[in-house]
């Protein structure tokens, strides 16, 4: 079928011409459509069976440009294809925490999934103070199998460089390369500033050479990297979840890279939130205290389950490229030195990542609401402040801040519980 971009009355028509549809969907009689993508790049539908409301299901459609900027900024449709091949990888490696693909068109650039209606995207929920009791175990969790799982550590030779190849993601890697790893560090058109936000501090950042050489050291890094296959696009946007349950969305941006990006991803965007629930509890006639703690907490727990988890499925599969390795006395104490050489890595492309992540989130196009959603601009700006400065910290100082609790320790010192 030629590729036609779809709007809410082409919906059902579509669906129409896919009869498996009736088994999730019921009968095709009785559809509605509502189109809800409130993302930068896809239109996302949700149909359902107005009869049985329980019969329902998520069509989400790549269009061939970069729908936040309009049809003047061209990207190509056939990114879909990455993100139905990284869902479907991604729910055979953790099949509780990634929605159920019903139907895929490459030819339509179109994915037909779970309608995750029992739940919410994390990020509005946390904007509003709401906490997740699983979230940060399921995140961890998702990131130790993903990553361990296509990674030279645990597939075989030829198999890993075979996948490599599939998920050369060229279009969607540059919106990265350009939108977090580059525009955001330079006098960029394409930035959008804070008006209240003093030159002096995108300065720091656009003027100091030893941010300038470390955003470009993890830059080299995401281009050159190709550890695991990576979600791309791993932030509070990306999940959904309620009491119970995580999904993790939208990985249209997968592709072969460095471990540390997931990570760092979490990372970044859980410490804005930490940043800005000072402000929004305090407008919202609260306490910020718990809530930031909580947040923290979650950072840490990350981590934390991310490195055990990972550590222990390496130890599960340890001999199964390399038998011989460490098969000498003494030689398992010198494989767990290693290990932890690996994971201190590991820990360093993290907070690198996390840093260029706070820093794009400040200067660069694509904001977080946490921030700026703050209509009090000077509020705003003494969030934005304090993301560059951890940001700054995290970037410039990630090979040598040695554990999870010392990251935390400086969001602490740069922006307060108070
Ligand atoms: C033009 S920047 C668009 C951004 O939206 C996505 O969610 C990614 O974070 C990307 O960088
Ligand atoms: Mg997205």
């Amino acid at each position: 079928m030629a590729y036609y971009m779809l709007t809410e009355d082409k919906v059902v028509d579509y669906i129409k011409g896919v009869p498996e549809l009736s088994s999730v969907l019921g009968s095709f009689d009785s559809l509605e459509v509502k189109e809800i993508g409130d993302g930068n790049l896809n239109y996302v539908y949700v149909v359902k069976n107005a009869k049985d409301p329980s019969k329902t299901a998520i069509l989400k459609q790549a269009v061939p440009f970069l729908r936040c900027v309009g049809e003047d900024w061209p990207l190509p449709k056939e990114r879909m294809r990455f993100e139905i091949a990284a869902l479907k990888k991604e729910r055979e490696l953790c099949p509780g925490l990634v929605p159920d693909v019903y139907h895929a068109s490459d030819e339509m650039c179109l994915v037909v999934m779970q309608n995750l209606d029992r739940h919410k995207v994390v990020r509005g929920e946390i904007i509003a103070g709401k906490r997740f009791p699983r979230l940060a175990k399921d995140l961890g969790e998702f990131l130790a199998k993903t990553l361990f799982f296509t990674s030279d550590l645990y597939l075989d030779h030829r198999t890993k460089k075979e996948e490599v190849a599939k998920f050369i993601n060229v279009d969607l890697c540059k919106i990265t390369e350009d939108f977090v790893l580059t525009n955001p560090f330079e006098a960029s058109d394409t930035n959008k500033y804070n008006p209240a936000l003093d030159t002096r501090h995108i300065d720091a950042v656009q003027k100091d050479p030893a941010v300038k050489a470390a955003a470009a050291e993890m830059k080299y890094a995401f281009m050159t990297q190709a550890e695991a296959l990576l979600h791309g696009d791993f932030h509070l946007g990306s999940y959904m979840a309620n009491e119970t349950e995580t999904f993790v969305i939208d990985p249209e941006f997968a592709f072969y890279g460095p471990i540390g990006f997931d990570v760092g991803k979490t990372i970044s965007n859980l410490l804005l939130a930490y940043i800005s629930q000072d402000y929004r509890r305090k407008a919202a006639g609260e306490d910020p205290v718990p809530f930031r703690t909580w947040l923290l907490e979650q950072t840490k727990t990350v981590w934390d389950v991310f490195e055990s988890m990972f550590l222990s499925l390496w130890a599960e599969h340890r001999d199964r490229n390399d038998p011989l390795y460490w098969a000498y006395e003494g030689g398992d104490g010198h494989a767990a030195a290693y290990r932890a050489r690996f994971m201190r890595k590991i820990l360093s492309d993290s907070l690198g990542f996390a840093g260029c992540s706070m820093i794009r989130r400040t200067l660069g196009l694509a904001k977080v609401a946490d921030i700026a959603g703050i209509e009090d601009l000077e509020a705003r700006a003494e969030c934005d402040r304090q993301a560059l400065e951890i940001g700054k910290r995290l970037l410039v100082g990630r090979d040598t801040i040695g554990s999870i609790d010392e990251v935390v320790g400086i969001a602490r010192a740069v922006s307060p519980l108070r």
